[in-house]
């Protein structure tokens, strides 16, 4: 696929390949773009967010509207793209799809709500005889960078809420994963949004990032993808307004009075959707001493059943992980851990980019696997005496993006909703879980503003105070 720059679709000799993580297989390429041609995109998007500007919100709407109904028309072929070039199996990448399509419609919605409000002025002692209001618009040229593992609905997460709100986005997708977002700019394209409101630079993060992020003509960077990359980014943008999604290692609280089969089947369900690479998979399960080991029993059965294999066959429950070296690095954290004294309840082991599903117990908060995030298929079980206890150990972490708790116990619940340090708290379910309207973002190392329509339009536009004298 070629990129989409200045309303053009671009090429370059320098191609890179873009493969299915499952065999290594080139299924597309598409061109190395380098800074030149970003600061070609953001030239155009210049001039495409003064065409947005002046667009009625009701256009906006109905743009997006048709780009929904567009996606729900080539719905499969988004899964399938999605699921190909990420490696996420073929249900996921399907339901990636249908939700990536709700989030443009949930979008096209919030262009009709951008509201302001009056000022009471005079009620400020020099404030008589004034009159205030204040107006939400547009922050201008939008960049939105984002990460391999919702190659498309993350993308929708920015694109979506960019142009409801009347900017231009430049949008730089994951290299690993870039197809999808090409897919979604063409469809824009066909629906009706301006062709210099919305470019897509594919190219390196490492090499034209900095180009994407210091440009002082970009006015609002929205990244999702990890903390070093976040911060790296945060201290090239200088005087911007950044909202950073960025990762965690989330933790599932288990008390002594959990339905221990429901927790075992979230447990399997949020620790393994994806091969582990959510933002917010389950990864630290801290167990209640009471029923440790009852709960590893419960567990076991049902991490084993995930069969592995091509993502693209609907027998598979789990595909490869993305690239062969984070499949390395998970491997070798379980395995220093397994050194350390924890124990390999199951799983462990590693064949080129497809590691097993794998649950350590016995877990030293301190080791990586717990400490560290681990964005693949690999559960750290540890133990604790009491709710307290429990709570410290889940805030014990620089990230905060999800938690969960399992309990019939609503002083209990409640304690673990006011004390967990999270973003986003989850009672009688793993840490993985997000409708795409909600607000949703993290505290801590987890970053900073909230994704979610609604909330990222407000994050994508500024208040403008206007008084009458
Ligand atoms: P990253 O390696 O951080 O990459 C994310 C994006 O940043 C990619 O497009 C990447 O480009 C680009 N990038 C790399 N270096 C850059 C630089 N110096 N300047 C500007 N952009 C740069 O993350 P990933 O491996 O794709 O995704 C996994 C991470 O994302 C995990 O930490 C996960 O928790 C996090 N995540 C968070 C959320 C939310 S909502 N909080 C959701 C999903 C994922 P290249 O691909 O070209 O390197």
């Amino acid at each position: 696929m070629r990129m989409f720059i200045g309303g053009n679709w671009v090429d370059k000799d320098e191609k890179i390949d873009v493969h299915n993580p499952f065999d290594g297989s080139v299924i597309d390429t598409v061109p190395r773009g380098d800074a030149q041609d970003v600061a070609a995109a953001i030239t155009s998007a210049q001039r495409g967010s003064e065409i947005m500007r002046s667009m009625p919100a009701y256009e906006r709407y109905e743009i997006l509207h048709k780009a929904s109904e567009l996606m729900t028309e080539r719905l499969e072929e988004l899964g399938r793209t999605v699921s190909s070039e990420e490696g996420k199996i073929i249900s996921e990448g399907l339901g990636e799809a249908a939700r990536a399509q709700e989030t443009i419609t949930l979008s096209a919605e919030e262009a009709k709500r951008l509201y302001g409000e009056t000022l009471p002025l005079d009620a400020a002692s020099n404030g008589a005889g004034k009159f205030g209001l204040t107006l939400r618009v547009p922050c201008g040229v939008v960049a939105a960078i984002t990460p391999f593992n919702f190659p498309l609905n993350l993308v929708c997460h920015k694109v979506g809420p960019a142009l409801a709100a009347g900017n231009a986005v430049v949008v730089k997708p994951a290299t690993d994963t870039p197809l999808s977002a090409l897919l979604l700019t063409q469809i824009m394209l066909d629906a009706g949004v301006p062709p210099e409101a919305i470019q897509c630079v594919t190219g390196s993060g490492s090499v034209i990032g900095d180009a994407v992020s210091g440009d002082a003509r970009v006015r609002k960077i929205s990244f999702t993808g990890s903390r070093d990359v976040g911060e790296h980014i945060c201290q090239v943008a200088g005087l911007k307004k950044v909202t950073m999604e960025l990762g965690s290692n989330a933790p599932l609280i288990v008390l002594p009075d959990a339905d221990l089969e429901k927790v075992a089947t979230a447990t399997a369900a949020t620790g393994f959707a994806n091969a582990g690479q959510v933002c917010i998979s389950a990864q630290r399960v801290l167990v209640d001493q009471e029923v440790y080991g009852d709960f590893i029993d419960t567990l076991k059965p049902k991490v084993e059943a995930l069969s592995t294999g091509n993502q693209l066959e609907e027998s598979v429950g789990m595909g490869p992980m993305i690239r062969e070296a984070d499949a390395v690095r998970v491997n070798e954290w379980i395995h220093e851990a397994v050194d350390g004294g924890a124990t390999l309840v199951t799983g462990g082991d590693r064949v080129g980019t497809m590691h097993a599903p794998t649950v350590v117990a016995d877990v030293d908060p301190q080791m990586k696997i717990s400490s560290q995030e681990v964005f693949g298929p690999a559960v750290a079980l540890t133990r604790f005496d009491t709710v307290e206890e429990a709570i410290t150990m889940a805030n014990d972490t620089n990230y905060g993006l999800s938690a969960g708790v399992f309990t019939q116990n609503v002083d209990w619940a409640l304690k673990f909703a006011q004390e967990v340090h999270s973003g986003n708290i989850n009672i009688n379910w793993g840490p993985q879980w997000r409708a795409d309207l909600m607000p949703y973002g993290g505290f801590k190392d987890s970053g900073m503003g909230k994704e979610g329509p609604k909330y990222a339009v407000e994050e994508m536009t500024e208040l403008k105070t206007v008084i009458f004298h």
